[in-house]
């Protein structure tokens, strides 16, 4: 209950930080883009993770005006980095979106208020599902995730692997890129001789069409490793943390 008074306030006071962790290209090893990360700085708790508070966000509802706020807000900075330079005009956004989300019926409007309010193209914009969202099998779902898809947004499966998402019904969704989760990108270089599900995950992927990104990639013989196996974008500590939006710029200068 506490945490829940703490929550309401927090959202009517803005202490949310969204903090930008790079996506590098493994064809290129330039930045692709950034995933938006939510943090919760509590004015006597410290740095809140968002394990700790998403959770309790969605059970009490706030987690929509939570998510929306997210949205937005990543969307106008990443208008404003796309201005910054020539190089950063094709970098994209990664918003993760609670499955929540779909059951609010405005969803749909409030995304093209954000669109036009920030006039980011869409096109540069990742929406990272969970595969329940997918394993639902609901028709509004389906809906909504059609109509994102038609405004050009791309849309990618988070925590790959973690889910029991059935290949047909990925199959049948409109996605974009698979995004393998961080415990099958550790398992590999716990076992060198067995890469274990990884090489099947990049496969599946490509298979379909979509691209692959490899989440929690830290060791150089993990990279190696993805980029011997046509991963085609990875992020992780090995590349950078999640970093504050002031200290972007600098990480970009440094890693052209
Ligand atoms: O940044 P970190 O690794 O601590 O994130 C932990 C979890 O919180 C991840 O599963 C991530 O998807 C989720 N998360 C982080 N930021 C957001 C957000 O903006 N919205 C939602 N819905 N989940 C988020
Ligand atoms: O959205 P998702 O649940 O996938 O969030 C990604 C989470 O993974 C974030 O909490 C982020 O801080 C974390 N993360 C990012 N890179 C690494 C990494 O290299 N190692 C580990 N252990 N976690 C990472
Ligand atoms: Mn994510
Ligand atoms: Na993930």
């Amino acid at each position: 209950l506490e945490l829940e008074n703490d929550l309401r306030r927090a959202v009517e006071r803005e202490e949310f930080l969204i903090y930008y962790q790079p996506i590098i290209s493994l064809a290129t090893g330039k930045i692709a883009g950034f995933e938006a990360l939510v943090r919760w700085q509590h004015p006597t708790k410290g740095m809140i993770p968002p394990t700790e508070f998403i959770p309790a966000a969605e059970e009490i509802g706030l987690i929509y005006t939570l998510n929306i706020w997210i949205f937005k807000t990543a969307l106008k900075q990443l208008k404003i980095w796309q201005k910054h330079s020539a190089f950063l005009e094709n970098i994209t956004i990664n918003i993760n979106l609670s499955a929540r989300l779909f059951s609010y019926p405005d969803f749909g409007a409030v995304v093209d208020n954000i669109i036009a309010e920030t006039q980011v193209n869409p096109s540069y914009v990742e929406l990272e599902i969970t595969e329940s969202v997918i394993m639902e099998n609901n028709d509004i779902v389906r809906g909504i995730l059609q109509q994102l898809k038609q405004k050009k947004f791309k849309l990618v499966i988070d925590d790959f692997g973690t889910g029991y998402s059935s290949l047909s019904y990925l199959h049948s969704f409109p996605l974009n890129a698979l995004k393998i989760d961080k415990s099958f990108v550790k398992r590999m270089q716990d076992n060198q001789e067995n890469m274990g599900l990884v090489p099947a995950m990049i496969g599946i992927s490509h298979s379909m069409g979509m691209l692959t990104i490899a989440e929690g990639v830290e060791t150089q013989e993990q990279l190696a490793q993805l980029r011997t196996l046509n991963c085609d974008l990875a992020q992780g500590f090995l590349f950078s943390q999640p970093l504050k939006q002031e200290l972007v710029l600098d990480f970009i200068a440094s890693n052209p």
